[in-house]
């Protein structure tokens, strides 16, 4: 069949809505039609070549939600009709780390993914007879998708496509880092660095979770509104600060230390400074940007010595196939708030703007409607 897609042909270059030839759902897989899409920071870094698992010509796009309309052969979880949140961190229920209950991150068709391939090593899309790969398993960018099996969440039918995408990576990752990853307890003081599309979510399960002093950190004075919005109590603009003064300030706030801290703009000095900003004896800080390829963190020993923790988190620790139904019910009831994050909506043919948008810090998230 034929899918409109907005093809990444290059690195550093703007997206192309070209017509791709999409095949059929293999065993074990589905076509689903993608009803909507956000645009995460994720799907730029890795257009701007920061990714060192970034290929081209691929489809980029990994935080959608859609429809199910074929079936492969021996699928039997999902149906055609069935609505649906592709996930980039399947759950296969089977593989070792699935087994352990310890981590989310599945390993059964880690490798292929992270080649533009499906488990079977070929790809569903081609333009003009040439091969174009697939992006973090999902490629959300295309309108129709093959997805394996235990790489979509069957999720409830009521739940408004244009808001339930952003669970497919934003809202799961920023709420999970707190409730699932950092499992924060009423009374923890925690700092927030980048209130982005993912921080902002960070600062809602912070009060979700009864946090105390929720702090807010980022270089765009816009962000303080915004942070406040989500149960942000204090805002530290770190613009012209260096390192020493942004600790100083924090732990000055938080009479010692955070509990947890957050990194949620993917710059490695800033994960320094949430690091150095934990409680001795116990603070933890949770890695949830991502680095351009090549990057590396550093801090002294001394700071791991005296009892800070350093850890990252994928996906919020979410497993997807059981805990994003889950969190698309948190929407549904109100527990959590997604809709006013979502700060502009576009067709495909615009979605070059979203990424401008998201570069020049004029959005949250940008949603492309099919
Ligand atoms: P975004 O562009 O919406 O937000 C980033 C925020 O960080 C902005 O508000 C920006 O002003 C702020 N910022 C940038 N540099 C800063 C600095 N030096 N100090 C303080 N604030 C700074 O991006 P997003 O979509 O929220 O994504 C945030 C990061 O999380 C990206 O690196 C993305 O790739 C990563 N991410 C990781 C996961 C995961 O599973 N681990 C999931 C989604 C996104
Ligand atoms: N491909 C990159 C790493 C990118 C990365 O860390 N991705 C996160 C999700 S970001 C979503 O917006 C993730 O899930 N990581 C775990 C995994 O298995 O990819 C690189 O550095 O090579
Ligand atoms: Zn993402």
């Amino acid at each position: 069949m034929k899918t409109r897609a907005a093809v990444a042909f290059e690195a550093k270059k703007p997206l192309e809505i070209v017509e791709l030839d999409l095949e059929g759902p293999k065993e074990g897989e589905v076509l689903v039609e993608i009803m909507a899409t956000g645009i995460c920071h994720t799907d730029a870094y890795t257009l701007e070549g920061f990714d060192s698992e970034g290929i081209f010509p691929s489809v980029l796009g990994h935080e959608g939600a859609g429809i199910v309309l074929e079936i492969g052969a021996g699928v039997t979880s999902v149906k055609p009709g069935d609505h649906v949140i592709p996930l980039y961190t399947p759950e296969c229920g089977k593989c070792k780390t699935c087994l352990s209950g310890k981590s989310n991150l599945c390993t059964a068709i880690r490798a292929t993914q992270g080649k533009g391939l499906m488990p079977d090593g070929t790809t569903r899309f081609s333009y003009k007879g040439q091969r174009i790969y697939h992006y973090m398993g999902c490629s959300t960018f295309s309108n129709f998708t093959v997805l394996p099996e235990i790489a979509v969440a069957k999720i409830r039918q009521d739940a408004p496509f244009q808001s339930a995408c952003y669970i497919g990576c934003g809202v799961t990752t920023g709420v999970g880092a707190v409730t699932k990853t950092a499992k924060v307890q009423p009374g923890d003081n925690v700092v927030v660095f980048g209130l982005g599309g993912i921080g902002l979510n960070v600062l809602q399960g912070a009060k979700l979770a009864g946090a105390n002093k929720i702090i807010g950190v980022d270089l765009n004075p816009d962000r303080e509104e915004w942070g406040r919005k989500f149960g942000m109590t204090d805002f530290l603009n770190t613009r012209g600060m260096s390192r020493e003064d942004t600790v100083a300030r924090i732990v000055a706030m938080t009479d010692g230390g955070a509990d947890y801290t957050f990194d949620a703009t993917g710059n490695t000095e800033v994960m320094r400074t949430a690091l150095e900003a934990c409680h001795r004896g116990w603070g933890t800080s949770i890695i949830i940007g991502v680095a351009e390829a090549g990057k590396e963190i550093s801090t002294r020993p001394f700071q791991l010595v005296t009892g800070r923790n350093w850890r990252g988190t994928a996906f919020g620790g979410a497993k997807g196939r059981t805990d994003v139904p889950e969190i698309v019910d948190m929407y549904m009831t109100g527990k959590i708030e997604i809709d006013s994050m979502i700060t502009h909506v576009m067709g495909l043919e615009e979605i070059n703007t979203a990424f401008d948008l998201m570069h020049e810090g004029k959005s949250i998230r940008s949603v492309v409607v099919y």
